[in-house]
């Protein structure tokens, strides 16, 4: 059994919920937060039989989708001579999704 960790999108996590429950998948589904754009993400977990593993792994690829999104500059470099920051937006391209697999030592129900 593996393991897989999606982070997704918000705007992608409700489709790819669905899709992956109608194809028989368990899932659980946390509200999780970026580090760099401080905005609100999802992350999946599911655990999957090796045999069923591509079958998620391409209902992620075919739902997640890429967007560009905007962020604040980085913070300028200490020691600026000015000391002055004036914060410009940049774009990031965020997605489809970052996903993690991981071999499931011991699977247990209670
Ligand atoms: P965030 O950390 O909010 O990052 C959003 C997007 O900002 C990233 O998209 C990437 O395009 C850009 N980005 C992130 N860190 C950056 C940096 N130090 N400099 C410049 N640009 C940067 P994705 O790569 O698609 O990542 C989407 C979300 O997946 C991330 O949200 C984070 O929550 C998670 N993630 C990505 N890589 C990860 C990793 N190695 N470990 C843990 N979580 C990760």
């Amino acid at each position: 059994m593996k393991l897989i960790i999606a982070i997704v999108q918000d705007e992608d996590a409700s489709r790819l919920v669905s899709n992956l429950m109608n194809e028989g998948y368990s899932v659980t589904k946390l509200a999780t937060t970026g580090g760099f754009l401080r905005a609100g993400n999802t992350t999946l977990l599911l655990g999957v039989d090796e045999d069923r593993f591509d079958g998620a792994m391409k209902i992620i690829e075919k739902v997640c989708k890429s967007r560009k999104q905007i962020a604040p500059s980085p913070s300028p470099m200490a020691g600026s001579s000015t000391g002055a920051y004036v914060p410009y937006p940049i774009e990031v391209m965020v997605g489809g999704a970052t996903v993690f697999v991981m071999n499931v030592e011991q699977f247990i129900k209670l």
